[in-house]
């Protein structure tokens, strides 16, 4: 189909989805917990399955046919992600996730922060971009700080000019928080960083797959993301970082492929990224993540972009209708994502997303690995409901019909008897 824009053309993509075609508890399937994992196209199966019938080996290690084989799709698949988000491959570590790609660099990171040293996070951060710091914080002696978040739910750039120092070593924020859906000025945040010298650090989990990254115009210092959230499998991430800072940074684990001599009393290391990526990888979950690459690149990073943002305006304008409930997050969808994290009165997340389940359609409850944040609203959780492209705007409609009917069938109790 020539209109990639157009919402036929995200009707029929569904087709490559085959998981949305089953029904849930007697309903069809609205599968919107897509911050949490994104499911999968054909494409990306089959290339996992073709690569253990036909191509199934051992990388870097190996000098017959399998082996060479294995290996270059596996390093084809560093030069598709480096090209994704405008980047070198030499800057492409393959780990196991946004989370291993943070403790990677923290520890890593170790030995340039010193006693006094400051680490400015934001109110609105993951776990996997706080507790990482807090045990580099610990080891060390340094001070976190978070940039406060306002009543808007957007991050305070005042504040943030106060708080980054020339004390500040590194500042990591969240490029779209995974609660708010508030998408940061990472490109404003990353100038005062670097004003003070300080390292810019941007967690993409939740905005790779929702808008064009390119770490050259962020001229971010480090990035991490996730395979899984891009419609690739688990057990893939990547920590992107700029090649002189990769040098610098020390390996955290240790073993095969990532030395370059070893004798029984020391080793010397590889270069960067091998040097990053000890023992045998998750190839075949390399492999799928570069289907899911090629996947994003054949609809286009502008035309999701665009189909979001319709889906954004038609959810926040359907879902104002639905009373005692409260979105935690911007009203514009400018600066937002199809995250919508909200809580109608009186009905616990945890019953919200069994309610909804009990309609077919998956969301998330609870604080979504973002305690502090959930403790700052005073909040003991929420519900969270996260969009992308292969969502509908029939699918928006039933699910404020069901979050119109959620008191009446919270009452009921129904939903107790699942
Ligand atoms: N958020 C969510 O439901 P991993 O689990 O390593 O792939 O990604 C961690 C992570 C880091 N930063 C942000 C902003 C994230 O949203 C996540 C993962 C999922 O919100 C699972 S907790």
């Amino acid at each position: 189909m020539k209109n990639k824009n157009s919402d036929l053309f995200f009707k029929n993509i569904r087709k490559d989805f085959p998981i949305l075609d089953q029904k849930i508890n007697g309903h069809q399937l609205i599968y919107s917990d897509n911050g949490a994992t994104t499911q999968k196209p054909i494409k990306v199966i089959d290339s996992i399955c073709d690569f253990y019938k036909n191509d199934n080996s051992n990388v870097h290690r190996g000098i017959h046919t399998l082996s060479e084989r294995a290996t270059d799709m596996y390093e084809n698949v560093r030069i598709k992600v480096a090209n994704f988000i405008n980047s070198n491959k030499e800057e492409i570590v393959f780990t196991y996730g946004t989370t291993s790609s943070f403790n990677i660099l923290a520890k890593g990171i170790e030995d340039q922060i010193s006693e006094g040293d400051e680490i400015v996070l934001s109110q609105m951060e993951h776990h996997a971009n706080i507790v990482c710091w807090q045990e580099l914080a610990k080891k060390r002696g340094a001070i976190l700080k978070f940039i406060p978040i306002n009543k808007d739910f957007r991050l305070d750039l005042k504040e943030a000019e106060k708080i980054i120092t020339q004390k500040t070593k590194i500042v990591a924020i969240s490029h779209i928080s995974n609660v708010l859906g508030t998408i940061t000025p990472a490109k404003k945040i990353c100038s005062i960083a670097h004003k003070y010298g300080a390292y810019f650090v941007l967690d993409c989990a939740q905005s790779i797959v929702h808008m064009k990254v390119d770490v050259k115009e962020i001229d971010c210092d480090f990035i991490a993301f996730s395979s899984h959230k891009m419609f690739g499998p688990t057990g893939v991430g990547v920590l992107y970082g700029k090649s002189n800072l990769l040098e610098k940074l020390k390996p955290s684990i240790f073993g095969g492929d990532m030395i370059y001599e070893v004798s029984f009393t020391c080793s010397t290391y590889n270069k960067s990224p091998y040097k990053f990526e000890a023992g045998t990888p998750n190839i075949e979950g390399v492999i799928g993540f570069g289907a899911a690459i090629d996947y994003l690149n054949e609809i286009g990073m502008d035309n999701i972009e665009l189909r979001e943002k319709e889906l954004c305006e038609y959810f926040l304008g359907k879902v104002s209708e639905v009373k005692d409930l409260k979105i935690y997050g911007p009203n514009s969808c400018n600066d937002r994502s199809c995250i919508f994290s909200f809580n109608i009165d009186g009905i616990h997340s945890h019953d919200m997303s069994t309610l909804l389940d009990m309609k077919g359609i998956a969301i998330r409850g609870g604080h979504h690995c973002a305690m502090p944040l959930h403790t700052l609203l005073e909040l003991p959780s929420t519900s969270r409901i996260s969009l992308c492209f292969y969502n509908t705007f029939e699918e928006i409609d039933k699910i404020v019909l069901a979050l119109k009917n959620a008191k009446k069938d919270y009452e009921k109790g129904e939903f107790l008897l699942k």
